[in-house]
């Protein structure tokens, strides 16, 4: 039976298994991972299609960009775009779609929960419990977080709800951004270097990407200093991970909690042994309300642009291209 539904291609399964139902209930979706040989798929159907899905880990490489000769649209799951190949894209003036605004206080939820974890060493005391520590002896004192001095690199959405929470812990916030953010209320460091050095805690809420590589590398951490915590709730691209271990093994820094990393799913071998800093699986968005609000907006987006020419939220950089800009 012919179908009207426009055709979508999606790179690969969800992070909410609820909108690949709901993808292919609305639209003729074929899944690229799921063909034999996905090459050969792009080689001989990609003409087909106008629409594609992705998500924030998943991205888009060059080459599927390149197979995709009519390719109008991309809605990707999730605020960074760091993996979607930018310049195939523009080149291609395809227009990009993503999540911004709905996973903000999931993941600025989850700075301040490994912040304070990093701090009092709650995982590595719910280790010491399990393991019958307690009746050897006492759990050692830690780190106390309220009225410190926080350190915010990258303050955007993310990074402002991370300075929402740290009013309701008394932490003096700073931040270094490229330029200083039109009046905020909190001290701006001019270089990441100064912010470190000013910090207590360091949280990472800047965009992945080439431009902040490995900019939190060993002489940042130098200067967090043997007292100082260092959170990523960003991308691990953005902390130089050897040196960050190395860090943490030799007390140049106190401690760490990372919810990103260099190379997902597998962390720097060096971090698994460390009892001092605690590490999750990139899991900050990861809750029932937020993966539901990123899934709604990439149907929007799609939805939207299908039939407007215009998504709702539009990467910052696709957006630009456009004459009249529609980022969000
Ligand atoms: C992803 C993320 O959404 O939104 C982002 O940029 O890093 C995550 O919240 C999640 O990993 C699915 O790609």
């Amino acid at each position: 039976m012919a179908t009207s539904r426009p055709r979508v291609l999606q790179f690969g399964k969800m992070p909410l298994p609820q909108l690949d139902a709901e993808l292919a209930q609305a639209y003729e979706v074929t899944l690229l991972s799921e063909q034999a040989d996905p090459r050969r798929f792009l080689a001989e159907q990609g003409t087909q299609f106008e629409y594609l899905v992705t998500s924030a880990a998943m991205g888009l490489p060059a080459h599927v960009v390149e197979a995709l000769p009519n390719l109008r649209f991309v809605s990707s799951f999730g605020v960074g775009f760091d993996a979607l190949d930018r310049d195939s894209l523009l080149h291609r003036g395809v227009r990009v779609g993503y999540t911004p605004g709905v996973l903000d206080d999931c993941v600025a939820d989850m700075a301040f929960a490994l912040l304070l974890d990093a701090a009092r060493g709650l995982s590595e005391s719910d280790r010491f419990v399990r393991r019958g520590g307690w009746s050897q002896g006492r759990f050692g004192i830690r780190t106390r977080a309220s009225g410190k001095r926080l350190g915010i690199f990258g303050m955007g959405r993310i990074g402002s709800a991370v300075a929402r929470r740290a009013a309701g812990f008394d932490m003096d916030v700073g931040y270094h951004n490229r330029s200083p953010v039109e009046g905020s209320p909190h001290r701006y460091l001019p270089s990441l270097l100064a912010l470190a050095r000013w910090a207590d805690f360091l949280v990472i809420t800047a965009a992945g990407g080439d431009a902040t590589r490995h900019l939190v590398d060993a002489q940042v951490l130098d200067a967090l200093g043997p007292q100082g915590f260092l959170v990523n709730v960003a991308r691990g691209s953005v902390v130089d991970e050897a040196a960050l271990a190395a860090a943490l093994q030799s007390g140049r820094i106190a401690g760490a909690g990372l919810d990103v990393f260099e190379d997902e799913p597998r962390p720097h071998a060096e971090l698994l042994t460390q009892d001092n800093v605690v590490l999750a699986p990139h899991i900050a968005s990861g809750t029932h309300e937020t993966r539901r609000a990123m899934a709604d907006l990439v149907l929007r987006n799609l939805e939207q642009f299908i039939a407007t020419g215009q998504p709702v939220a539009e990467v910052p950089w696709s957006a630009a291209r456009q004459p009249v800009a529609a980022g969000v």
